[in-house]
């Protein structure tokens, strides 16, 4: 762990080379059967960066083939040592810090995202990602089971097998990781169709893969749009598993597919409207620099994103009043230089925000400061606090993905408990006090995946990540996320005669 935080910032290289934009299968670059190309933009200047091959069902059912090989009874990836394929993936982890300056400056030029976010933040966890998964790839173990009569039972933990994996744009390559670590350690082979605004740093990630070693046709990489490539994966007859991060209408129209087709089995990690509690007892400079942190990180394009930001009455000036003077100081701009928010993804994200932003203004909630553009170039946002934020507002139910924060008033516990329920989300929650008993209270009732005590956006591999209700289905990370990617089998053998 020491190795991967002691890497230092080098400066980010501003144009590199794109040297990926095809389609990944069988460890080599194809165009698409159709021929067409897509344009990547720069979200900070709207200029195409380049073309990439368009991925769409033609091209699924090429990686699909391939993933049958090589996930064939008897074929190199089947018959590899577990251990081995943990030595895989920290290959494939090795590959990440050696190429990290240039995963970092794709994922800027293409996302948006802070240089010193994407070096410090982005690879950081995607390469703790890979290693800590590398190390499970041999300790997924079955069991023996004692059950009646005179038989031998056990359970194998075995790979469900064709993964079909839709990843979205906020973090395209930690998403990437959270994916193929617990697939790939488990012996699974993965379909992965990036989102279409953001596929270089992906691409490169396939390239890392062929350079590591995993046997042809293990892993596909796919660049496309989702009704089209992404469609194909969720109704896919002969994909066994579909794993999707995006917005929970997406999620929908995926569970739907999935009923449709082959029951594969399915894990949703969808949207958010979390409610981070502000108690009068918390350290306020500290609640507020956190809250700043869990809303405003990554231009606010977190699902995870402390959207509702609930403050007790006593507390309350005083802590929007601090709120809107930092959000006054972030310096948005180039993301390739010293700032502390980038441009938003794309277009339409940006319209999203401005109208959501014309919603808040209308529905009469007060904003302190921010509410339009910055410059007329690029997708910037500025950073925007709304105060006086009543609960049946659009900017208080909707996911707004964008560096907008509400900040609401409440009284007392039970009714803050009350309200942070109101909502179809619980992805995550959180609470600032200083009295244990509150916060344990709290942190018990709160009905979300993750709930942080004095903290915000704490995340590691080794801890389970996901939602309650509409956030979503299944768990990603941690020994939890293993489940996801194995199939129980119980074999039972008949003994002629049993001994405790
Ligand atoms: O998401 P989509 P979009 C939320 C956030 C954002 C909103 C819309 O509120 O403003 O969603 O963003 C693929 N079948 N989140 O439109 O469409 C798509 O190509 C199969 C929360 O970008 O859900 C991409 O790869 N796949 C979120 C991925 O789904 C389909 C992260 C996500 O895109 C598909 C992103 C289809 N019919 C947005 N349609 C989070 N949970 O972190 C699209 N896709």
């Amino acid at each position: 762990a020491a190795a991967l935080s002691t890497q230092v910032q080098p400066s980010a290289i501003r144009s590199p080379d794109i040297q990926y934009n095809k389609i990944f299968i069988n460890n080599e670059w194809h165009d698409s059967v159709s021929g067409k190309t897509f344009p990547t933009i720069n979200p900070a200047t709207e200029e195409v960066i380049c073309e990439v091959a368009e991925g769409d069902q033609a091209d699924v059912e090429k990686a699909v083939k391939a993933a049958k090989d090589a996930f064939r009874l008897g074929s190199p990836w089947r018959t590899m040592d577990a251990c081995d394929r943990g030595v895989l993936l920290n290959r494939l982890a090795d590959l990440v810090a050696r190429d990290r300056n240039i995963l970092a400056s794709l994922e800027t030029l293409d996302n948006g995202k802070p240089f010193g976010d994407s070096f410090n933040a982005d690879l950081h966890l995607t390469e703790k990602c890979y290693r800590y998964y590398a190390g499970w790839a041999d300790k997924n173990h079955g069991k023996t089971i004692p059950i009646g009569g005179d038989h031998f039972a056990y359970t194998r933990h075995e790979p469900v097998g064709i993964c079909g994996q839709i990843i979205p744009w906020n973090f395209p390559l930690l998403m990437q990781a959270w994916k193929w670590g617990p697939a790939l350690a488990m012996g699974n082979v993965s379909i992965l169709k990036l989102a279409e605004q953001t596929p270089l740093s992906g691409l490169h990630m396939a390239s890392l893969i062929a350079e590591a070693g995993f046997p042809p046709g293990v892993v596909s990489v796919i660049p496309g749009y989702g009704p089209t490539a992404g469609g194909a994966i969720a109704n896919h007859n002969e994909i066994d598993k579909v794993a999707f991060t995006g917005s929970t209408e997406v999620g929908k129209i995926i569970a739907g597919s999935v009923a449709r087709s082959n029951l594969k089995r399915m894990t949703l990690e969808l949207g958010g409207k979390s409610p981070n509690i502000v108690l009068a007892d918390a350290d306020l400079d500290y609640a507020v620099d956190q809250a700043q942190f869990g809303l405003f990180f990554n231009q606010g394009q977190c699902c995870c994103a402390g959207s509702r930001i609930f403050v007790e009455e006593k507390v309350y000036d005083e802590f929007v009043e601090r709120s809107t003077e930092k959000a006054k100081l972030r310096k948005v701009g180039d993301p390739f230089s010293a700032v502390d928010q980038g441009p938003q993804v794309d277009s339409d994200q940006f319209g999203k925000i401005l109208s959501l932003i014309e919603s808040g203004k209308k529905d009469g909630a007060k904003l302190t400061t921010g509410g339009g553009r910055v410059g007329d170039k690029g997708y910037f946002v500025e950073p925007t606090v709304f105060s006086d934020v009543q609960d049946n507002m659009r900017i208080a139910k909707e996911e707004i993905f964008g560096p907008v924060m509400q900040i609401l008033k409440f009284k007392s516990i039970e009714e803050v408990i009350e309200r942070a329920h109101d909502t179809e989300y619980g992805l995550a929650a959180s609470v600032f006090t200083k009295d244990l008993d509150r916060a344990i209270f709290l942190s018990n009732s709160l009905r979300a995946g993750t709930v942080w005590v004095n903290c915000y956006d704490v995340f590691d591999a080794a801890a389970p990540f996901g939602g309650y209700k509409m956030s979503g289905t299944g768990r990603e990370l941690g020994e939890y996320g293993l489940d996801a990617y194995t199939e129980v089998k119980t074999v039972t053998i008949k003994i002629p005669q049993k001994n405790s």
